[in-house]
């Protein structure tokens, strides 16, 4: 909803509002903002919202007092992780809607996401998880600077150079999502295309938007998928099938370090151990523990 339509007070609370660094600061924002909103029928939604926004950062705040845990929500790392950054209303949201299946708010306001939401997705046997932060400035910082990949999302040009300031600190790799490309004809989209190629080649990067086809969805999987210096790694017994949920290795892992991540010790017990697949000369090749592994192998081992 337009806010050139409200009050000079609102404007000034709402402006005040997005730059608020805490949540003590956003509450009385919002508190001038319910006061000044039109209490006419056409605002209802408008009115609705602001005081879920209230509602919510209040007991947020509430849980928070009461945890002693500040910002800090309880996420436990997971083999592969990517973390949605970027400004508010960019639509980080609505990717990790896409992407997980899995319910959050989206709304055309800023910093609908006031806290971290988890997720994960599926790429070809590989769980990744995913988690949608809050906006710049409100976003979780150690998150940020800890995490594999950071999904940078923007929906315009100028952000890019902005978000940097953000995230400089980070040891994770960089996707930049473009977003809402939905909105940029063929002629901007060519225009945004040549202005990355020239004053950000060093970006990695993927025009995406809502509603993707089957064949966008998996390209953008994939793109994170890769950044991941991890190997899949199928496990079997004899004559069985190969295990449908793969083991995830860091690249260049032996195979004494796949058989320690099945169990501690479970490598000194191995009598024989076979292997098919990319790093095998022939399938069902006998290798020692020495042998480095790579993406999509299967090994097989008879224990003592
Ligand atoms: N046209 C278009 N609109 C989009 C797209 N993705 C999201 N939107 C809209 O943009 C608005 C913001 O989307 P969100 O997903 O809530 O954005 P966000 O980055 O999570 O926002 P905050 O959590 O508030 O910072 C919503 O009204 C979405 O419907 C897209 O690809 N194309
Ligand atoms: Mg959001």
């Amino acid at each position: 909803m337009a806010s050139t339509n409200q009050s000079p007070f609102y404007q000034k609370a709402e402006e005040e509002y997005l730059k608020a660094a805490t949540d003590k600061e956003r509450l009385e924002c919002l508190e001038i903002m319910m006061k000044e909103v039109p209490k006419h029928k056409s605002s209802e939604k408008m009115r609705k919202n602001l005081t879920n926004r209230y509602k919510k950062i209040k007991s947020s705040v509430a849980k928070q007092k009461s945890s002693g845990k500040g910002n800090q929500v309880g996420i436990k790392k997971a083999d592969m992780q990517c973390v949605l950054a970027g400004f508010p209303n960019t639509g980080k949201s609505t990717i990790f809607k896409t992407l997980t299946e899995q319910p959050t708010k989206t709304s055309p306001h800023p910093f609908t996401t006031y806290q971290a939401q988890l997720g994960t997705f599926l790429h070809e046997d590989a769980q990744i998880q995913i988690i949608d932060i809050p906006s710049f400035p409100n976003h979780d910082k150690s998150l940020i600077n800890s995490t594999d990949t950071l999904l940078i999302t923007v929906d315009n040009i100028d952000q890019i150079k902005k978000a940097e300031d953000f995230y400089y600190r980070t040891k994770a790799k960089i996707i930049l999502i473009f977003n809402k490309s939905d909105l940029l004809s063929e002629t901007e989209k060519r225009k945004v295309k040549a202005t990355l190629k020239s004053k950000f080649r060093n970006y990695d990067y993927i025009f995406f938007s809502k509603n993707p086809t089957k064949i966008e969805l998996r390209k953008i999987k994939r793109k994170i998928f890769k950044t991941f210096p991890i190997i899949r790694i199928y496990t079997k017994e004899p004559k069985k099938q190969p295990s449908k949920d793969p083991m995830i290795l860091k690249q260049n892992s032996t195979f004494k370090d796949a058989a320690e991540k099945v169990r501690k010790g479970m490598s000194k017990k191995i009598k024989r151990s076979r292997i098919w697949g990319p790093s095998s000369k022939f399938g069902g090749q006998v290798i020692g523990l020495n042998h480095v592994l790579k993406d999509k192998d299967v090994i097989e081992f008879l224990i003592v």
